[in-house]
């Protein structure tokens, strides 16, 4: 029998068809800080200002079932794709549309590069979830996900080991990767890494941690981030989050100006 060629899913092509457009901005919403009411509403919020996906995620999330109500909630309420942001394989919910199937590359712990994906596996063939593989690269030593992933530090400074790890991201076959400040952080990726990365790599780039202002977000996307991740700021009231996702819709790429 020939080997099936693996299809890219329906959410995926969904994210490649919106950057084709420009950069695009995803809200993550984590079910800890939420009410359900308190998140659908910010979720409604950011599909109305364009936002083009709802992550569900964070560093502490235990309990499945949870999840599965969070999830279903929004399911409800908003058209836009809801992906799953694991931190772990109970974070898995069979009503969403997807799941960012990640590898923290800089983690030393086998868990967090092959073992919590290992045991996913199965419960995601189950619940018949799309799986986007993405390399997650976790920056800082104060956030809950460089503690929780047990992170090696990346040295700001030396954006060439950084690069090093995107593009061996790349080589293995993930088709996008993630450089995270970490949720809540006091800056975000410095530009020079952003540059460096996107410079480096052919698949699309995901920027997110510690991004609160106009100007940081602006910097962000000059430097090339084609999806901007903002959690945070979803919890810190409706118009500075239509406010930021405003700045990515009216962001044009280079090429276009
Ligand atoms: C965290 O990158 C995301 O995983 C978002 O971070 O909460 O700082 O926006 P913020």
């Amino acid at each position: 029998m020939t080997p099936r060629t693996l299809k890219v899913g329906r959410v995926e092509q969904y994210i490649l068809d919106e950057l084709e457009k420009g950069p695009i901005h995803m809200t993550l919403l984590d079910p800890e800080n939420f009410t359900i009411d308190s998140a659908l509403r910010v979720a409604k919020v950011s599909e109305e200002a364009g936002s083009s996906a709802i992550m569900v995620g964070g560093s502490t999330i235990s309990s499945q079932l949870e999840m599965d109500q969070f999830v279903q909630a929004l399911k409800e309420k908003v058209n836009i794709p809801i992906i799953i942001f694991p931190n772990n394989v109970q974070a898995l919910s069979r009503y969403a549309d997807a799941v960012w199937y990640m590898i923290l590359l800089n983690s030393v712990e086998w868990y967090y590069v092959i073992g919590a994906q290992m045991q996913g596996a199965l419960f995601i063939r189950r619940y018949g979830l799309e799986a986007i593989p993405m390399g997650y690269l976790v920056f800082g030593a104060e956030s809950a996900v460089s503690a929780m992933g047990r992170a090696l530090p990346l040295p700001m400074s030396k954006p060439k080991v950084v690069v090093a790890y995107a593009l061996a991201a790349q080589y293995m076959g993930l088709r996008f990767v993630y450089l995270e400040a970490g949720s809540g952080a006091s800056s975000p990726i410095p530009t020079n890494v952003v540059q460096a990365v996107k410079s480096s790599i052919d698949v699309p780039l995901v920027v997110g941690g510690g991004i609160r202002s106009i100007d940081q977000m602006k910097k962000i996307l000059e430097a090339g981030a084609d999806i901007v991740v903002t959690g945070t700021m979803a919890e810190r009231g409706e118009d500075a989050l239509k406010a930021l996702i405003r700045v990515v819709k009216n962001h044009m790429r280079k090429d276009e100006r």
